[in-house]
């Protein structure tokens, strides 16, 4: 499936409904680039994402090392996540005993469950692992649709990409008036966070209970390009990627380890929604797993070459050779682009690299 092109993988019928969005967002948006914010402080990581936002499909956290991480973070995140169209991914590499993620997962200062769409696990505790991960999930989407009901806040849905169709160019396309979508019960809760819903239930709990199919992560959202994704359709899924393999040098998740996260992953379609890998590990008939990759650079504007490692073990590839070569759906970038003078400008760079080296691998351009 990996030389298919997004939008067709999200509309394949076996496809869960967490991945179809993913693959529909990154079709609308054209970007296959997640940023990874690897950032101290509340304010660094918001203006990241107001900065980035428009390039990326993803944002990744590390919500562990922000030092005054807090709900204010949380929702302000959300707030720009919805804005800005781009799901949040939390890199929590959860590797504990079953009963123990299960609370990492969705207690705590973090909460993780609550706010993050994406999350990872190792494989090393075993495969339940994935099913502790699993049951969390269903118990904070049991959550979120009690609370709609009866007004106590847990967290938010994802947001529907409302870009319109286009086949020119990245920058018209996100010039495009968004589709009319929103709502201003969800906007309000956008901008007020939490508290804004105890106003919008009434609201948000009619646009539920019409649902013809209660909310689960087997809810399908409805992908169709003439008529954009309307409110009805943004569902509160979570989804996990598997570490398969490691970008580091002299890491331990090599051939028989990788291959058993693939033969999980066939089992957990419903929850598991890829990997983080160095390449495409789909080589099945029926696989549509996606790919995600870190470990990748650009040597600065107007240099060539290739960008080594950190010194500390990480490994950088440049965004054609993990998307075109390794046929990687997504590519993960974090100091490549925190460390540039104009942010923006240079996740566009990567996203324009990165589509660019798509459409080559789905034989639109060469
Ligand atoms: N990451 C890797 N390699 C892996 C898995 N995860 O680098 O195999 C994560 C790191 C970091 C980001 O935890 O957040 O991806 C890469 O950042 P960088 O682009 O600044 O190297």
């Amino acid at each position: 499936t990996w030389a298919l092109p997004y939008k067709d993988r999200a509309s394949l019928p076996s496809t869960p409904p967490l991945a179809a969005y993913l693959l529909r967002l990154i079709h609308l948006k054209r970007s296959n680039l997640c940023l990874s914010a690897d950032v101290t402080t509340t304010s660094e990581l918001l203006s990241l994402a107001e900065e980035v936002g428009d390039s990326i499909c993803l944002l990744k956290t590390h919500a562990d090392i922000i030092n005054d991480f807090s709900d204010r973070t949380v929702r302000e995140l959300r707030g720009i996540a919805r804005r800005k169209r781009f799901l949040i991914f939390e890199d929590r590499k959860f590797g504990d005993i079953g009963s123990t993620v299960q609370r990492q997962y969705t207690s705590g200062p973090l909460s993780i469950a609550k706010w993050a769409e994406i999350t990872n696990a190792h494989l090393f505790p075993g495969p339940l692992i994935v099913t502790a991960l699993k049951q969390a999930a269903a118990t904070a989407i049991a959550a979120y649709n009690t609370s709609v009901q009866t007004d106590i806040s847990v967290g938010s849905p994802i947001e529907p990409p409302s870009y319109a169709e286009s086949s020119s160019s990245h920058a018209n396309a996100t010039n495009h008036v968004p589709n009319n979508t929103s709502s201003p019960d969800r906007d309000a809760f956008a901008r007020e966070g939490c508290d804004a819903r105890k106003h919008s239930v009434v609201s948000i709990t009619h646009t539920i209970s019409t649902q013809t199919e209660p909310m689960s992560p087997q809810a399908t959202p409805s992908f169709d390009d003439s008529d954009p994704i309307p409110n009805i359709n943004s569902p509160f899924l979570r989804g996990l990627l598997l570490l398969a393999e490691m970008s580091t040098e002299g890491n331990f998740l090599t051939g028989s380890y990788t291959s058993s996260c693939v033969e999980v992953a066939r089992q957990h379609k419903d929850f598991v929604l890829g990997f983080i890998a160095q390449r495409s590990l789909n080589t099945q008939k029926e696989d549509n797993f996606i790919t995600m990759t870190p470990g990748v650079s650009l040597p600065p504007p107007g240099q060539e070459g290739k960008v080594g490692g950190d010194g500390l073990g990480q490994q950088y590839n440049s965004p054609r050779s993990v998307v075109l070569e390794k046929g990687s759906d997504v590519v993960i970038v974090g100091r490549g682009i925190l460390n540039a003078d104009d942010r923006s400008a240079e996740a566009e760079r990567y996203r324009q690299e990165a589509w660019t080296a798509y459409e080559a691998r789905i034989g639109r351009r060469r």
